[in-house]
């Protein structure tokens, strides 16, 4: 389900590495850099396991240690609880690798 912007306000205050978008209905990015490919590779196969487990998928890019990361809910039609969640998760797996 979209959330509002009531509803997004208190939930991207949470999230303040990432930039929320407009276009699609509501988007939220966020760049990571890494030390190096190998970190950056290690962070993309952690998300991509959680990411078919709950079946909501990144949009992402890699550039060496950059990984470039849009998120949406198409089924939405723009930003839901699971871009939330996934944003979260991100987060949490960068910091563990010390980013
Ligand atoms: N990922 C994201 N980010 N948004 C979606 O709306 C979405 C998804 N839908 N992963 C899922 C898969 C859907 O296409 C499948 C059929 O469940």
């Amino acid at each position: 389900m979209r959330l509002s912007p009531t509803q997004l306000q208190p939930l991207l205050a949470r999230l303040p590495d990432w930039q929320a978008g407009t276009e699609r209905g509501g988007v939220l990015s966020r760049s990571f850099v890494f030390r190096d490919f190998a970190q950056a590779m290690g962070f993309m196969c952690q998300i991509a396991v959680h990411a078919e487990k709950h079946d909501h998928h990144p949009e992402w890019s890699n550039v060496y240690n950059r990984v470039d990361v849009t998120l949406t809910t198409h089924d939405a039609d723009g930003l839901s609880l699971r871009d939330i969640r996934l944003a979260r998760t991100m987060d949490q797996v960068a910091a563990a690798l010390a980013l």
